[in-house]
Order: C-alpha cells, then structure tokens, then sequence
C-alpha cells in the first residue's frame, strides 16, 4: 500500500473517531507506560511472599499466602502459623502495605513473627481467591455434610502440602484465629495432620444456637446475624455489604417486624444460611450435630495441645471458649494439653490491644502482656522445642481488681488461696436484692409492649459494622438508660462493706409468669459504681453491665421442642448467664435488671405463641403483663460464685 493511501484511511479512521489527523498519529505513537509485567523492588522486604493454589483431596484448590521471613532458611528452618479466614487472605496480609512483616499482618501475629515464624492465610473453600463451595461454619462431614470434606480436612491437606513444599519449614505447624478464623482452628484439631502441633483459638465460635452468633437461649440475634450473613453469603468476595435507610436499626427492625420480614425486604432468601437457620428456629438435631464442644468431646484422645482464649465482654462469641474448655478439660487429667485464657476483652481484642473497654480502664495492655508472657511461650514450647513454659491450666484477668487469676479448674473452683462458696442473691420487695431468702412477699410486675421494645442500648442503634458503632463496646455500656423504663424491673444491694469476688459462672433461678402464651426474659448483672468517683468523676453512679443474657420462655422445658406458657402461671426458668471474674469494690452495690427485650439485637418474642418466630405476623405481637415472683417458696435468685478470700 502506497504512503498516500496509508495516509488516506489513517485520515478516514481519525475523523471517524472525531480526532485529527494530527492527533491520532501522536496516540499511535505513544508508548504505553505500563509494562507487560512489573517486577517489583523487593529487596528491602524483610520476608518474601508465595501465592499458591493447594489442592484438597476432592480436587478443590485453595488461595494460600506464605509469607516467609528472609531469616528463615533451607539451613534454619522456622515453624509455620496458620490462620484459615473467610475473610480475604489476602487483605488479611495487608494491615499495613509495608516491607516488614511484622505490619504486614495482623496484630494477633505480632509474637510469632517476632519469633521467626512463617506466616501462612488461606481463603476458605468459596470464598475470595479458593475454588470450591461455601458453606457457613461448614459442619464436620457427618448428618449436617453429606460431603467428605469439612475444616479439618482442608487444615489437613494444607498442612500435609506445606511441610512437603515449603523447604524453609522445620516441620512443625500451629493454627491460630479469631471467631470464624477460631472455629477454623478448632477445626484443625480433629484427626488432625501429624505435624500439627498446637492450636491456639481465640473466640471461636462454637454452638451458634445456645450462646454465639447467632442465638442465644433460641432468641435470634437478629440486629447482627443477619448483616453478617448477607455480607458473608451474598456474594464470595463479600463485594455487598448490608444497607439500611434508616440510620437507626431501631426503626428499621421495628417498622419490618419479623427478622423474616427485614431479610425479605434485603433479598436474603436466596442465601442457603439465612434459609437454613429460619427453618431450624429450636435446638434440633441439625444444630446439636453441629455443636463443636459436644462434636469436640467425643474424640477419643486429645492430640493437639490447645490455648482457648476468650473475652469476658466478647459480643459475638461469649459461649464458645468456656464451653469448649469445659467439654475437653475432662479429657485432659494432667492439666498439660487444654489451657484457658480468659481476658478483659471484647470479641477482637486479645488479638489486638487491651487496655480499656468503653469506659473502663485495665492494668496496661493486658492482650500484649498475653500474647507475650503466655501465649508465644506456649507455642515456642510445641513448636520451637523451647522449655516447657509454666501455663496455669486457667488464667483469668479479674475486673475490679485488676490482676490475673490462676485457677486449676473453671468455673468455679478457686486457686490455692481460696475457697469455692457460692451463694443466692434473693430479688426481695422495695427493689431489694440480698443474700437472705424472703420471708413474706408477693411479685413485682410491668407491662411488656412488643410495640415499645426495650434497646437494647442508648439510640439510635446503629449495624455492627457501621463506623464508630460502638458495637465491641456493648456488653460494658452505662445501664441507667434501661433501669430508668416502666418495663425494666431493678433490685440492687446495699453499698457494700467488703471487697467481693466472683469467679465463674452465676446462673439465674426465676419465678416468672406472663399474661401471654410465650415471654423472653433478659437478665443483666450489674456493678454500680458509687454516686461520686472523684478519681474518675465520669464514673459516679455508673452502671457497669457484667453479665446478662435472654432466654426465650417458649425453650424452659427443651431447647428442641418449643411449647406456648400457661398463661398467668408462675413457672420456674434456670437461666445461665456468661462467666463473671471480678471483685465488686467497697462502696459499690450490686445490681440486678430484669427485662422482656432487648431490641432491635434480639428479634422481639410476639407474647402469643406462634410456631416460628422468625415470620410471626404483626398481629400475633401483643401486650403482656409479666410477673417475676419473690415470695417464700416461689423465690427468684442469682445464683452468684462468690470466692471467698481466707
Ligand atoms: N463472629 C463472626 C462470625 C463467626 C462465625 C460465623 C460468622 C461470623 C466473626 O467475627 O468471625
């Protein structure tokens, strides 16, 4: 072709384009400035990093990240720390975009990267960078998962790739997270790889109907499960995050109705965990068959030396930790394999930082102090061949006092120096609260209205993972919002004389009768401060929650099969609230609150039986009057583990 007619068409096709012909001779010059591929400047990374696909053993093949420091070599090899998310290994690995390692990744990482350790995140299976289905908390392959792979496979098949594969490791593997990442661990422990050596869960999620994510005593945790879910399921790179028009949950919920109502309205039909849990609203078989502490506790013989680590104000996932500590220490006689750790922290910070909590203040950086002092010297042990540090089967950080507590069983049992007592705090008239038991008395009584739910804390609520929530904070929030309602029923002591100390599990033994067919019953303990606190003036009078927990009435009998309430009968409830370690301090009263919602966290109980809650229509919601009984022989009492000092 002549240069002419080259010039020609160049011409047709600029003008075409609606460019010059000068202009377009310059854009077919212009080099682009990206090259085919850029190869970055790693040398001043302390670490190098793979990307890797492993295969499972059903062909399934996972995102995986190592990031192994330079120090690590063919010559001196390092053990490997493991962390299986559903929450993007890769931006997992990316807290800070930094040449150190020790920024690179989590905070919960910090002792193990000082100590030299090969860093590796992988994605789930369906989720991020895996191949495979996703399936919330995916059971154990059994009754609830046909399939024959599950989490301990995959941390199976991972570690048995990683050994094989990554020459700089001593052979030698620890699993470690957080709530889902928790459940991941524990998870790792069961018929577990032969180079998996110890595990450290924190706040894992262990049984999401008794007292985690998504239940409690079978009232739904509506307000955080289902912006969870949706962001978890709706798409596999959590791309959708839940939306709301109105900036208070509070209106948001109360205007839907049913939590089946607002998942409607957000299209969560069509993610199978959302289906699946609105089916199963009672403790049936698909929930006890997935129960990791009862799964958990009939292993036959521990393998992995494990350290649960939980929080005494975690959010989410309060059960899990005791409840797993409790179902395995039996199968520990010796006290060497299962430890618990239990700490100031809401759900995330004995990964993080722990020196205060809302208001609260604590004795420096308790999750620092821990990681350093007791966890990494734990690890070290099993995966350093370092000595065998000198872990108390049970350590937990007492709340008033401000010091760790070694214990030798949990809950209850006290270390050497003290004796175990504990003792009933009886609701009495005149909104007492002591420990003698009534001579006289009748009941206290309020009005419950569905349509005037109690908050659950001060509005406007706001989601979870809203910025400046306030969410982790919760559970510690000033309670004179709620003692001030017509609906919130209080008892509280007299100040007291002596330092007081509790340490265990308090339970809460209650006549309680409705006008309806079917009643929740929410019941907080609390540490009042005294009315001045010159030292902290923001203190004075402040109502410091401690413990409390809802129990949804229609479960007294079995958790598996729901039944309405004989209306106007004073029936007997046995409600176990989380674990408490703390000394009430002298001048301080303790409290008792005891209420029928706590919205819009907990989907409100409609007062008139329906079979599921979760779709109750607005007419079943009703008015109901509610009795809490004080009188000999129908007494209402916390049960209180009180440790008596010698
Ligand atoms: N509590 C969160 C969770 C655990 C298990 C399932 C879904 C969510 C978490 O913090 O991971």
């Amino acid at each position: 072709m002549s240069q002419r007619i080259i010039r020609g068409l160049a011409c047709v096709l600029a003008l075409s384009l609606g460019v010059s012909a000068g202009a377009s001779q310059l854009v077919k010059t212009l080099p682009s400035e990206t090259p085919e591929k850029f190869e970055p400047n790693l040398e001043s990374f302390d670490y190098t990093r793979r990307e890797v696909m492993i295969p499972m053993r059903d062909g399934v093949k996972l995102k995986t990240f190592i990031l192994i420091p330079k120090r690590a070599t063919k010559d001196a090899k390092a053990p490997i720390i493991m962390t299986r998310t559903p929450y993007n290994a890769g931006g997992r690995i990316m807290r800070f975009n930094s040449p150190r390692l020790l920024a690179a990744v989590p905070q919960m990482n910090d002792t193990t990267v000082e100590a030299g350790y090969i860093v590796v995140y992988q994605d789930v299976r369906g989720k991020f960078g895996s191949d495979g289905d996703y399936v919330m908390t995916r059971p154990l392959s059994g009754p609830v998962n046909p399939t024959k792979v599950d989490h301990a496979t995959d941390a199976y098949d991972t570690i048995d790739w990683l050994v094989k594969n990554v020459p700089e490791s001593n052979g030698r593997v620890g699993t470690i997270g957080g709530s889902y990442e928790g459940y991941t661990t524990v998870m790792s422990t069961v018929n577990p790889h032969p180079a998996l050596k110890v595990a450290v869960p924190f706040a894992p999620m262990i049984d999401g109907w008794m007292g985690d994510d998504w239940f409690h005593n079978g009232a739904f945790r509506q307000g955080a499960a289902l912006e969870f879910i949706y962001g978890q399921q709706s798409t596999r790179s959590g791309a959708f995050k839940w939306w709301s028009g109105e900036y208070d949950l509070y209106d948001t919920y109360l205007r839907a109705g049913s939590a089946g109502a607002v998942a409607k309205s957000r299209g969560l039909e069509q993610l199978g965990f959302w289906r699946a849990i609105s089916e199963h609203p009672s403790y049936d078989s698909w929930w006890q068959e997935q129960a990791v502490d009862k799964l958990l506790a009939q292993q036959p013989v521990l393998k992995v030396p494990m350290m649960i680590v939980g929080g005494l104000f975690d959010q989410e996932d309060i059960y899990g930790s005791p409840a797993l500590y409790k179902a395995l220490a039996p199968k520990d006689p010796t006290g060497q394999l299962i430890h618990l750790v239990m700490g100031p922290w809401n759900h995330g910070q004995g990964r993080r930082e722990g020196r205060a909590l809302g208001a609260l203040e604590f004795n420096g950086d308790t999750a620092g102090w821990f990681r350093n002092k007791v966890m990494q010297p734990f690890l070290d042990h099993y995966l350093k061949d370092a000595s065998m540090p000198k872990t108390p089967r049970v350590l937990v950080y007492e709340t008033g006092a401000d010091e760790w507590r070694q214990y030798d069983h949990w809950p209850r049992s006290c270390a050497v120096a003290c004796v175990e007592k504990s003792r009933s705090l009886y609701l009495l008239s005149g909104g007492r609260l002591d420990f003698e038991a009534p001579a006289t008395g009748t009941y206290d009584e309020y009005i419950s209205d569905p349509a005037k739910p109690v908050p659950y804390r001060p509005r406007p609520n706001l989601p979870a993972g809203a910025a400046d929530s306030g969410w982790g904070e919760w559970l510690v929030d000033d309670q004179r919002h709620a003692g001030s309602r017509t609906d919130v029923l209080v008892y509280e002591t007299e100040p007291l004389t002596a330092p007081m100390r509790v340490a265990g599990q308090p339970i809460a033994r209650l006549f309680a009768s409705t006008s309806g067919t079917d009643a929740d019953w929410v019941v907080k303990i609390i540490d009042v401060w005294p009315d001045e606190v010159p030292s902290k003036p923001g203190m004075g009078g402040y109502q410091q929650m401690l413990s409390a927990d809802i129990f949804r009435g229609r479960y007294r009998v079995n958790p598996a099969d729901p039944q309405p309430l004989t209306a106007n009968e004073a029936l007997h409830y046995e409600i176990p609230l989380p674990q408490v370690s703390h000394t009430f301090r002298p001048g301080h009263r303790i409290m008792v609150q005891i209420q029928s919602s706590w919205f819009p966290l907990y989907d409100r109980n409609p007062q008139s039986f329906v079979p599921n809650i979760m779709f109750a229509e607005p007419k079943s919601y009703v008015k109901a009057t509610h009795r809490i009984w004080r009188a000999p022989g129908k007494t209402s009492q916390i049960d209180l583990p009180v440790v008596a000092t010698r």
